[in-house]
């Protein structure tokens, strides 16, 4: 399995870590800290010299209760950023975002791939991930992230997982996309209750069996710290054993804040399998 930009690839066929690069003033946890180009471009090269194949790129903080970013903050927020580092760097880099135009004003700019987590259902998001032929990843949320604490538990989390997510291939497909740019994610966190997000971890071979690459991305969520009753500075290990419990079922690609320790993992994981 492998994933194409332009001229680069990715091969999939061992697990690649993403990095989180959050340039959000309110993000719930690296809140306000690389908010200059400068300070994003030195922990995009930290995190990839750290073994981070992906760098993750977001300007809207989607943390529940975030407010919302308008267009033009995320764009003076994200694209210089963006512009440094695929111009400094020579990895694959990620636009996290729901809007059509940061979309597509970043990938003009050097992303490979869209991450939306709220796959493309905004306004001309779909259009212009086909149009760019751009990998993309659908996630999975139960509703708009401002309300999506209150909404009820889902009867059966995988069954509505599943289904929403093959809407979503279904509507990307009928678009126009390449099956080879889809990338799905079971959106820990985003509208779940604990047993949700456990179920989920439990069952991610249920979702690798559909033979799309699987983002899996747990770090540091809330999940570990009502498990574990961790502060989100001390759910290190507990994200640990959750980014092991996803590559050993096959999630190719693990979103994180802590590249190193995670690539520490990921290497165990490899040497066995040899
Ligand atoms: C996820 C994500 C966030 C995730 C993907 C956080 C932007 C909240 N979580 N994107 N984004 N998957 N694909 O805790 O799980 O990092 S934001």
């Amino acid at each position: 399995m492998h994933l194409r930009s332009g001229t680069k690839q990715l091969d999939l066929n061992s697990p690649k870590i993403m990095g989180i690069l959050n340039v959000t003033p309110d993000s719930f946890s690296d809140g306000g800290k690389f908010e200059q180009v400068d300070n994003a471009l030195k922990q995009a090269i930290k995190m990839v010299e750290q073994g981070a194949s992906i760098i993750d790129i977001g300007a809207e903080s989607t943390r529940p209760g975030a407010t919302a970013v308008s267009l033009d903050e995320e764009l003076t927020r994200v694209m210089p950023i963006i512009e440094k580092i695929s111009a400094n760097i020579n990895c694959w880099l990620s636009i996290d975002t729901s809007k059509a135009m940061v979309m597509k004003e970043a990938v003009l700019a050097g992303a490979d791939i869209i991450n939306d987590v709220r796959a493309l259902r905004n306004k001309g998001a779909l259009e212009i991930a086909v149009k760019e032929n751009t990998p993309v990843c659908l996630m999975h949320m139960q509703d708009q992230t401002e309300n999506m604490q209150v909404q009820a538990a889902p009867q059966n989390v995988l069954r509505n997982v599943k289904d929403f997510l093959l809407e979503r291939i279904e509507a990307c497909l009928e678009a126009g996309m390449q099956k080879s740019n889809i990338i799905l994610d079971l959106g820990f966190g985003f509208g779940k209750s604990l047993e949700d997000n456990l179920t989920l971890l439990a069952h991610i071979k249920y979702f690798v069996a559909l033979k799309y690459p699987i983002l899996t991305g747990v770090s540091r969520k809330s999940m570990f710290g009502k498990l574990l009753n961790r502060e989100i500075n001390e759910r290190l290990a507990g994200s640990l054993a959750g980014a092991m419990i996803a590559m050993q079922a096959g999630s190719q690609i693990i979103r994180v804040h802590d590249v190193q320790e995670t690539v520490d993992v990921m290497r165990v994981l490899q040497a066995i399998k040899k």
